[in-house]
């Protein structure tokens, strides 16, 4: 059976165990918003440990079913803060450290994680986007794949998933290249989920987050870990572990209640079990 990597069951709502992230849950729904507008929201050490520590509690309690991550200001997150960078600084290290444990955290959650994508996205801020299962973009948000344009290469599973997502064209020539996307270009390359209006913005993000945390959150668990499996399984291994997968997903509540809605012609009510 395919497993992913431990969660914490404690369920936290405070916001007080966190400086440079703002962490609240609101009917299901995690919201995890990168809190350092002064530097459109830059990554430091602590930035990266806070994030984690936040996605941990959502994916352990059960009174989260979705995670929103967006950033507070005008920008999502210019990447690594370059204010806190030393020359000769060993950045593999920083990247096993901070930001690898960081990305599997990600990863790992079963819950369906939403980037709100409210201002430019640079650098490694990009690639906590990718991470995220949706981009929802506001009409004024950007993309920017930066790390060229300071002689580095796309980090933090970049690659991985901007290929995945734009197909391997598309992924060398804004990795190459490290021009801005619009919303708009991101939409037609199948980077944003949705591009949404600046007036629109908070009442359609909560809609789209509150829509799916009532969705069978067990069921989107597996769905999440057996696409990713299928990247790395021979499909005869696929289709054993895609049986376990079902085994499990047909003993639940929501699996039950589908059917029962389904018989009785009325909406389900899913409760996340
Ligand atoms: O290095 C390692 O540890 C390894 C890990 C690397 C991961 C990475 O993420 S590398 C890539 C780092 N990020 C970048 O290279 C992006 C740098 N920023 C930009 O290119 C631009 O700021 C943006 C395109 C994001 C936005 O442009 P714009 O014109 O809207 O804003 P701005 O005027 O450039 O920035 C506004 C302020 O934010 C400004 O400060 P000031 O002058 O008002 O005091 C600027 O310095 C600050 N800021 C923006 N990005 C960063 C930043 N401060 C620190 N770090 C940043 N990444």
């Amino acid at each position: 059976m395919l497993k992913k990597g431990s969660q914490n069951s404690q369920a936290d709502k405070g916001c007080s165990m966190y400086e440079t992230i703002k962490y609240s849950v609101e009917n299901g729904v995690a919201w995890l918003t990168l809190n350092r507008p002064d530097k459109l929201n830059a990554f430091t050490s602590q930035m990266n440990k806070e994030i984690q520590k936040a996605i941990k509690i959502s994916a352990g309690a059960d009174e989260v079913r979705a995670i929103i991550v967006t950033g507070e200001g005008r920008a999502f997150c210019s990447g690594q803060d370059l204010s806190d960078v030393d020359e000769g600084m060993n950045l593999g290290q920083k990247l096993r450290e901070d930001y690898g444990p960081m990305m599997e955290q990600i990863a790992n959650c079963e819950k369906p994680i939403i980037a709100g994508v409210n201002g430019v996205a640079a650098g490694a801020g990009f690639s906590l986007a990718l991470a995220c299962d949706f981009r929802l973009v506001s009409e004024k948000a950007s993309f920017l794949n930066a790390f060229v344009n300071i002689g580095l290469i796309p980090d933090s599973g970049n690659l991985y998933y901007l290929s995945r997502i734009v197909g391997h064209a598309k992924a060398l020539e804004l990795s190459l290249l490290g021009e801005k996307v619009t919303a708009g270009e991101a939409k037609n390359i199948g980077l944003a989920t949705k591009v949404i209006g600046v007036d629109e913005w908070n009442e359609h993000l909560k809609a789209f987050a509150e829509n799916i945390a009532n969705k069978p959150t067990k069921a989107i668990g597996l769905i999440k870990r057996y696409l990713e499996a299928s990247y790395h399984l021979s499909l005869e291994e696929y289709l054993k572990e895609e049986a376990e997968g079902q085994r499990i997903a047909g003993l639940t509540k929501d699996y039950a209640e589908g059917v029962a809605a389904f018989t009785e012609k009325r909406k389900a009510h899913f409760i996340g079990k």
